[in-house]
């Protein structure tokens, strides 16, 4: 299972465009508004330059990147949480994903339709901002109502939470504990995914440095060459520096997500990224694997990836004694390659 960015924004902005940039999928793109109606789903491959060097030294048979998976939603309106535009039933697809990605319109086209009129990032974000706070608000509403009535522990969570709702926070932004955070998981809320914005810009004639510095995260990007870089061959958008573009907004969903990578290298068979939620635990790595890898766990041998290329393979790795044998409790670090004892 790959971990899912939902890729958001008003119709026309070039959430396709993106999406086909990335996962070099054929989707239909076009200027008119409200061209994707039902998601488009791709996986893509994380970049890491760590596996392409445990592999120089391991030789495996197989190189099998992480991945993560995008998912290209039909475009946001004004009132889209009451319905508008078929609104609902698009938050629902970001409902099940676990990061947004939101793309805004920076470019000038006469001949790609502006739903709000003009070109304005800043008006644009807050569009979608509220179409996420008034869908949680509507939710959480919902769902005290059903809590009061069991006198349910996560009352106190909910009732924090329309509080900050309220004062236009999105959840991300509420001050929550562990304990709280972990007891509304299971609502998905909209405002609570982390974001990354992705300006869309095809010319410097409008500048938006003051606005993006007041956005937590974002990166900028010409998705009009992007769509012209799917046609050309791996070697000449590299040659372009055009994929390391696209390869930094991967990387921006990745770290967004709080994810790390630690790689398996099978007896030297395969060597293999996965992922987890960072502070992720040994057996919970393990069961990314296999669900034997989890249940079964008894202990797992690590060495950092750097440690492993200086020893120059595994068993010299034990010689030197630079395995660290762990038991369950072990949190896997980012860059970690394990082996696993079962
Ligand atoms: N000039 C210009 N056009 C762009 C740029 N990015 C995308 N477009 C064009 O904008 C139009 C809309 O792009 P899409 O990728 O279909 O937009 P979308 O956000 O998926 O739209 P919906 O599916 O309708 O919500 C297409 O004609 C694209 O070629 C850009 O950077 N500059
Ligand atoms: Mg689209």
């Amino acid at each position: 299972m790959s971990f899912s960015i939902g890729i958001v924004g008003l119709p026309n902005v070039g959430k396709s465009t993106l999406f086909k940039a990335l996962t070099k999928k054929e989707v239909e793109i076009s200027p008119r508004p409200f061209t994707t109606i039902n998601p488009n789903i791709g996986v893509v491959s994380v970049p890491d330059n760590r596996l392409k060097k445990i592999s120089e030294i391991v030789k495996p048979e197989k190189i099998t990147p992480t991945t993560i998976e995008f998912v290209d939603i039909a475009g946001l309106v004004k009132e889209a949480h009451k319905g508008a535009g078929l609104g609902n039933q698009f938050l629902s697809h970001i409902r099940s994903c676990e990061a947004i990605i939101e793309v805004v319109r920076v470019f000038e086209d006469p001949k790609v339709e502006h739903v709000s009129g003009k070109i304005d990032p800043e008006r644009d974000i807050d569009i979608i901002n509220i179409e996420l706070l008034m869908k949680d608000t509507e939710s959480c509403e919902r769902i005290l109502k059903k809590l009061k009535k069991k006198r349910d522990k996560k009352l106190n969570t909910l009732e924090k939470i329309q509080q900050g709702l309220f004062e236009e926070k999105p959840i991300r932004e509420i001050d929550l504990t562990e304990e709280e955070k972990a007891q509304i998981k299971e609502f998905q809320f909209l405002t609570e995914k982390p974001i990354v914005y992705l300006l869309n810009k095809d010319s410097d004639k409008i500048n938006v440095e003051e606005f993006e510095k007041k956005l937590p995260s974002s990166l900028n990007l010409n998705l009009k060459l992007e769509k012209e870089i799917t046609e050309l061959t791996e070697k000449e958008s590299e040659e372009l520096e055009l994929k390391a573009e696209l390869d930094k907004i991967i990387l921006a969903c990745y770290n967004a997500l709080n994810l790390i990578t630690f790689f398996t290298i099978a007896g030297g068979k395969e060597t293999k990224a996965w992922t987890v939620k960072a502070g992720a635990t040994c057996p919970e790595a393990g069961g990314v694997i296999h669900s034997d890898f989890e249940e079964r766990f008894i202990k797992a041998e690590v060495i950092p990836w750097e440690k492993l290329i200086e020893a120059g393979d595994w068993k010299r790795a034990r010689e030197l004694g630079w395995l660290k044998v762990v038991g369950r409790n072990y949190q896997v670090q980012d860059g970690d390659v394990i082996e696993f004892k079962i």
